[in-house]
């Protein structure tokens, strides 16, 4: 598509400010990645070599529409008999992939831009999105102190991003995520339940037909 080849469908060219506090205690960090995109992308390659994408079983039995990986000492994993964290990858009985220093030094610095000095992740979820996959409305509460914040990185497709209070029912506001983005969650906001919206039909010019997020805790 043309708007791709032309890179409109990254932030730079939406015209949106480059940082803002959707609600209090987040900080959004519009193409925050940018500079380091070669880096980032030759990382994630060598991880999904290692540990390749899956889709995950919710506790309902129900296969998940986004597929996943980790890197770090921790990765999430959920099957029909439970979720949480892992030490081992269940598919290869063997640990994650490292988490690469320099996703670690963007998430701390992110996280420290938002208020949160000190973010040391132990665990970074990669999830794909294809074309029509979508996350629904949730809660982040599997890992042990909610004191630490989230900070998410978005590469690939734009995906309309919901996100509600600490109550499901609540009132729910939609912000897009694009192609270098960086979202950070912590103090109230930490248990707000959010979401992602069925990711629309397109090509990436440099990640193809998929949107790709790394989600960075501390879990343990
Ligand atoms: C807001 N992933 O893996 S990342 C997830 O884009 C997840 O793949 C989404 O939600 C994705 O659990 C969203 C942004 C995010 C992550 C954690 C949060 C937003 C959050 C925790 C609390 C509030
Ligand atoms: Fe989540």
């Amino acid at each position: 598509m043309m708007e791709d080849l032309f890179g409109l469908w990254d932030a730079g060219a939406q015209g949106l400010p480059e940082r803002s506090r959707p609600m209090p205690d987040t900080l959004l960090l519009r193409g925050f990645l940018l500079p380091h995109e070669a880096a980032l992308l030759q990382h994630l390659r060598a991880i999904v070599a290692a540990a390749p994408f899956r889709h995950m079983t919710t506790r309902s039995g129900l296969s998940m529409s986004v597929a996943s990986t980790s890197c770090g000492g921790h990765g999430w994993v959920s099957a029909a008999n439970g979720y949480g964290y892992a030490a081992l990858d269940p598919l290869r009985g063997q640990p994650w992939p490292a988490m690469p220093s320099l996703f670690r030094t963007l998430a701390t610095a992110a996280a420290a831009e938002a208020g949160f000095a000190g973010f040391d992740p132990d665990a970074c979820l990669i999830n794909r999105y294809q074309p029509g996959a979508k996350m629904g409305l949730h809660q982040d509460r599997d890992e042990r102190d909610m004191t630490q914040p989230i900070v998410s990185f978005s590469l690939g497709l734009p995906a309309r991003f919901q996100f509600g209070e600490g109550r499901r029912s609540g009132p729910v506001q939609q912000i897009p995520l694009f192609h270098g983005d960086v979202f950070v969650w912590g103090g109230d906001a930490r248990l707000n339940f959010h979401g992602v919206l069925p990711v629309a039909e397109g090509k990436h010019a440099r990640m193809g037909p998929q949107r790709i997020s790394l989600t960075f805790r501390r879990a343990k």
